[in-house]
């Protein structure tokens, strides 16, 4: 039985997604690394050090430690800047009423981000209080695609793995939920993620009705 779900942040909640690549684009750009939109498809839902290593292999490039550290605070100051003009408008369309659904359904709610911006990111979008429990992508000692991140959203919200379901836009993150032996829902094309049990072109187009029904599937 369906107990809880656990949400995605960047590309499912709001267009996050965008703006990280845009931060990418700009620090591979001031340091002269080949970079573009299709190769930022293998970043998503990976973490910051682990983004920046497949730019530097795409790219061909090799830089020290401290020139390494120096970019990912480089690349995070970038997108922290874009976040800056964050508000609730910024929240995808449906998810207040997929909120309220989950929780007239006795769901409970989760957010497993590999983000260590998504406590400020939720807070800017006006939800940080919708959450039962917010799993910290700094305390977990494996990202995406290891389970760690939803195991330990289930955890914190006293659940079962099992008894979760999970919501991804990145096939890291369908790989980590399924890791973590969750049912997982793809906020994408098939083509895109074609490991999920159910895919959903938009989180606007899920509800609380295929959540539940998902499970059978
Ligand atoms: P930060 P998610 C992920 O968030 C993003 O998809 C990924 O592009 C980003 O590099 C990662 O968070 C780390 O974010 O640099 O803010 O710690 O999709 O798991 O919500
Ligand atoms: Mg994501």
């Amino acid at each position: 039985t369906v107990k809880g779900v656990i949400f995605d942040l960047d590309g499912v909640l709001t267009d996050t997604a965008e703006d990280h690549y845009q931060a990418w684009q700009m620090l591979a750009d001031r340091h002269g690394m080949a970079f573009d939109r299709e190769t930022n498809h293998q970043l998503k839902g990976v973490d910051r050090a682990g983004s920046l290593r497949l730019i530097l292999d795409h790219a061909g490039a090799e830089v020290d430690a401290a020139t390494f550290d120096a970019m990912l605070a480089e690349k995070n100051d970038l997108y922290r800047a874009r976040l800056a003009g964050y508000s609730p408008a910024n929240l995808f369309s449906g998810v207040r009423d997929l909120f309220a659904g989950c929780r007239a359904a006795g769901l409970k709610i989760g957010l497993a981000s590999a983000s260590r911006n998504a406590p400020d990111v939720v807070r800017l979008l006006g939800i940080a209080d919708e959450f039962d429990f917010v799993a910290d992508a700094g305390a977990v000692p494996n990202a995406k695609p290891a389970p760690d991140i939803f195991l330990a959203c289930a955890a914190g919200m006293g659940l079962s793995p099992e008894d979760c379901i999970g919501v991804e836009d990145a096939r890291a993150g369908v790989s980590a939920i399924h890791a973590a032996g969750m049912v997982a829902i793809g906020i994408g094309s098939e083509e895109a993620l074609p490991d999920a049990d159910l895919n959903v072109p938009a989180i606007g187009d899920l509800s609380v009705g295929r959540i539940l029904s998902s499970e059978r599937e």
